[in-house]
């Protein structure tokens, strides 16, 4: 039977496993990267694992998310990281030099290779062929060590694409088509491959887009082919060699089969607070808008923001909107500059901001009070932008530069001309805001430079055979590690700082759960469908941790997440029959007894000791995890194996 692509690279890199959809599987990994704002903790975690230097092809520590340095804080985190990166033999991108998953795929992604980023949008890579996954920063400090990286084999699902895209009809607008066919959930437990003749209109930056937000959707990853445009991309980045030809066999078989004819979409709009929400541009027409925001890992490409120069040149945004623009490179700003493009960006009234992830996790540029943001980004989560009751609304960057011009919700197709724009054929290369590592000699006189906001790990506990312990808090579903962990600039600089963080836990839902969960000294959370979707940050696992959470049990889990819960030693469970999520009450004294038996018999009984209610819960746990749980997270185990 021929393969799908992902298929093949699976098969070039399996350590263990068979590649049979719901087994687990182990993949060498050949690449990683961090960025500062789960960095620091996955290189604390690295750094206790002992070893002198980093054993894949290539680590890329990135600063790009906490830039914001209101205190001490970032600045002793930025130069932990840049230490140890100079010790470990990590290449170190400085901050200023852009966003991780933008400045990878200019200058260091590679068709056919295996990358795992403790972001949840390291799929990006997947616009250049690579297969990429979002993890946890224990999982890619175990990677870093050599060790080898573990999923479910997931399904192959196929896109394929047919026609053109029309002018202001963007590859942002297939994304949010996408969201809005298979929803958050429609992608879990799956890799989507982006097939078909459609593929050859879109250059590497658009189909890096499409990619990017495959994460919104569940998926474990998503991958385009690598070919000739995919060449002359690595071409004109100055690395022809890296390329590779990739593609499915003809075959191929898929468990779903899913068509997109790019000739018959319009733009789109993701409303709040899900990038499934979505509709089209012309049924918001007239909506006004406040603020609008372009970039972000999703929407920062040089084309993009030559496309958004080339809309504004001679134009001024309307009075009543605040416009910032964030280049996802010093790539990307150095050719705005040199090309003029950046003065008809400044000329039009719009704040350029660094390249960096800014607005997009609430580093800054708030909306104002029930504020309406149109933003180009991946996400739409209550209270991420920072301002509780903002609405915010992800669009393409023409529909962006659309409502900052016109201070409403406006169809781009409105503003003229499309100007044509051409992708370059050499990009300006600079490498030098990319330090290399010191040599292992030179490295092991090094001192790893820490700050004060560097406090110790939170203890985990072996899980035992019986758990009692209160429902602290019961939510719905598709809650986001946005909900869990909110992020932002007053809350970022202090991920290297549990104990801080866990007064913000859940803070989106219920204020008081720190409280709550620190009096009860052991508790249990009741989630709906889709717990956990998001970002891969583990501070959504630890801060539970730090708090006495031992258990979740949840309708259904997103990927990411899940593994973080079992790194850090807290056990996930599913409802057997979803409907006795409605028994459980918050409040309630719970128990889960014979943990062990159960783990391996798949089933565990949960006893609602306050209405003495039973319920049957799920876990179809591997060896390995079970030997995870049973020895306190994935760090013990380690440490004990
Ligand atoms: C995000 O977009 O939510 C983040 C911030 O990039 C996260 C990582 C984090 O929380 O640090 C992600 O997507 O994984
Ligand atoms: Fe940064 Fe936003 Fe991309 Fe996350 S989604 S990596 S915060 S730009």
């Amino acid at each position: 039977m021929g393969m799908t692509i992902a298929q093949k690279i699976i098969k070039n890199h399996l350590v263990t496993g068979e590649m049979i959809p719901g087994q687990e599987i182990a993949l060498r990994i050949d690449q990683t990267l961090t960025q500062d704002a789960t960095g620091t903790m996955a290189y604390l975690e690295f750094e206790t694992m002992g070893i002198d230097r980093v054993r894949t092809e290539l680590s890329v520590a990135y600063i790009d998310h906490n830039t914001l340095q209101c205190g001490f804080e970032n600045a002793d985190d930025h130069r932990y990281i840049q230490s140890v990166a100079k010790k470990h033999g990590l290449r170190f991108s400085r901050p200023g030099n852009g966003i991780c998953h933008q400045v990878h795929l200019e200058r260091f992604g590679v068709p056919g290779k295996t990358l795992i980023g403790s972001d949840s949008h390291t799929p990006t890579g997947g616009g250049i062929g690579m297969l990429a996954f979002g993890a946890g920063g224990m999982d890619v400090a175990v990677a870093m060590g050599g060790g080898a990286y573990y999923i479910t084999m997931p399904k192959m699902f196929k896109v394929n694409l047919t026609g053109k895209l029309r002018p202001f009809v963007t590859a942002k607008d297939v994304s949010l088509e996408i969201l809005r066919l298979l929803s958050v959930k429609g992608g879990v437990g799956a890799i989507i491959e982006w097939g078909g003749e459609g593929v050859r209109t879109l250059s590497v930056p658009e189909r890096a887009t499409i990619t990017n937000m495959g994460t919104e959707l569940g998926a474990t990853t998503s991958i385009f082919p690598s070919d000739d445009i995919t060449r002359d991309f690595l071409v004109a980045e100055g690395r022809g060699a890296d390329w590779v030809e990739l593609s499915s066999d003809p075959d191929a078989e898929y468990d779903r089969v899913i068509d997109i004819d790019l000739s018959a979409l319009e733009p789109l709009v993701a409303c709040p607070h899900s990038p499934d929400n979505v509709k089209k541009v012309s049924e918001l027409k007239g909506v006004k808008v406040d603020q609008v925001c372009i970039g972000s890992c999703t929407n920062s490409s040089l084309m993009d923001m030559l496309k958004v120069a080339a809309l504004l040149k001679g134009r001024t945004i309307d009075p009543s909107v605040s416009l910032s623009i964030s280049p996802g490179s010093k790539q990307v700003l150095a050719m705005l500059a040199e090309s003029g493009a950046l003065n008809d960006i400044i000329a039009s009234g719009a704040r350029v901001l660094e390249c960096a992830c800014g607005p997009c996790i609430g580093m800054g540029f708030s909306p104002n009070s029930a504020g309406i943001s149109l933003r180009t980004f991946n996400r739409n989560f209550l209270g991420r932008s920072g301002t509780a009751d903002a609405g915010v609304h992800l669009v393409s960057p023409e529909t962006a530069v659309a409502a900052a011009l016109t201070g409403y919700v406006t169809d781009p197709r409105q503003l003229g001309e499309m100007p044509e724009i051409k992708m370059p054929e050499k990009f300006r290369i600079d490498d030098s805001a990319i330090l290399l590592p010191a040599d292992p000699e030179e490295a092991r006189g090094l001192k790893i430079l820490r700050g004060p906001n560097i406090k110790p790990f939170p203890e985990s506990r072996p899980v035992g055979d019986a758990i009692e312990a209160q429902l602290t808090l019961k939510v719905g579903d598709n809650i986001t590690t946005d909900h869990i962990m909110p992020a932002g600039a007053k809350i970022l600089p202090y991920r290297s700082n549990i104990p801080h963080l866990s007064q913000y836990c859940f803070g989106v839902c219920d204020a008081s759960f720190p409280e709550r969960a620190k009096a009860a000294g052991q508790s249990i959370v009741v989630g709906g469908d889709n717990y956990g979707q998001g970002s891969s940050r583990e501070h959504a696992a630890l801060v539970p941790l730090y708090l006495g959470v031992r258990a979740v049990i949840a309708k259904s889990f997103a990927r990411i997440h899940v593994a973080n819960l079992i790194n850090a030693g807290i056990l996930p469970l599913t409802f057997k029959d979803p409907a006795d999520y409605d028994a459980l009450s918050q409040g309630d004294a719970l128990a889960l007894r014979n943990i062990h038996a159960g783990m391996d018999a798949g089933e565990i009984t949960l006893e609602d000791v306050t209405t003495g209610k039973t319920c049957a819960l799920t876990c179809a746990f591997t060896q390995r995890q079970k030997d995870m749980l049973k020895a306190g997270g994935l760090l013990a185990y380690t440490a004990s194996a």
